[in-house]
């Protein structure tokens, strides 16, 4: 679309202090069977924000820890808030013309353990980490934390939706949608593992609109 520059370019005006957003999808667009984040295995600086774009199915972001994949860390860790993006049914916000986005601010550059709390998904290895470190703890890796999960004897949910606020890695989690031009353009999220620069909440939500267009 020739806007799109012009949109671009509006979104980026006035910027102040450049904040970084990694981009991960949830399923795929073309795949409904895709189980996976994608990637799910990034790296972020405290005060990064990672946006998941779920892309198709219902699917949820949900925080454990290392040792308990498929359990919120709202049951483990007493008084914790951890990630919760609820339930994103694409179907319904496609038919809007919108992705469901959820979008959270990395506190620090802590291990952030997750998973998906639907039906088997987190047991099938629909898990990811953010800031693996495996110098400190070789045990700690993503593979692991996927075997582990595929021995969960169950697969739980927090009981409502939150943004973090605990001492475990995240703030100010929020749901969003991406808007699209209309319903029936083709619109082409900005790709997994792609990292935008932008200033702050506007800003993410006014270049997400514009990458949306390209
Ligand atoms: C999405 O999944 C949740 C959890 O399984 C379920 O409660 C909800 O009804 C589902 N949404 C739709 C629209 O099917
Ligand atoms: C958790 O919250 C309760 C009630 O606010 C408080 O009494 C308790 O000390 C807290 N526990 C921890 C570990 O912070
Ligand atoms: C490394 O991580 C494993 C799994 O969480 C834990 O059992 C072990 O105690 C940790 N090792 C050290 C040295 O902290
Ligand atoms: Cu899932």
């Amino acid at each position: 679309m020739q806007y799109s520059a012009g949109v671009i370019a509006t979104a980026l005006l006035g910027l102040a202090s450049a904040q970084k957003v990694h981009v991960v999808s949830v399923s795929s667009q073309t795949d409904k069977t895709l189980l996976a984040f994608t990637p799910n295995n990034i790296k972020a600086d405290a005060g990064d924000m990672i946006q998941f774009q779920f892309l198709n199915g219902n699917h949820s972001v949900v925080q454990s820890n290392f040792d308990n994949p498929c359990t919120p860390i709202q049951a483990l860790v007493a008084n914790a808030t951890g990630m919760f993006s609820g339930y994103m049914d694409v179907a319904a916000s496609v038919s809007a013309g919108n992705f469901p986005t959820y979008t959270v601010e990395v506190k620090d550059e802590k291990p952030l353990w997750l998973y998906c709390s639907q039906g088997k998904h987190c047991q099938a290895g629909m898990v990811m980490v953010v800031n693996e470190n495996t110098a400190a703890n070789a045990t700690r890796s993503l593979d692991n934390y996927k075997a582990a999960a595929a021995n969960a004897a169950a697969n739980l949910d927090p009981s409502k939706i939150e943004g973090g606020d605990a001492s475990d890695g995240t703030t100010g989690g929020t749901t969003s949608a991406i808007p699209t031009a209309s319903a029936t353009s083709t619109s082409i999220p900005i790709a997994p593992g792609n990292i935008v620069t932008v200033s702050a909440w506007t800003g993410l939500l006014s270049i997400a609109a514009a990458l949306a267009l390209l």
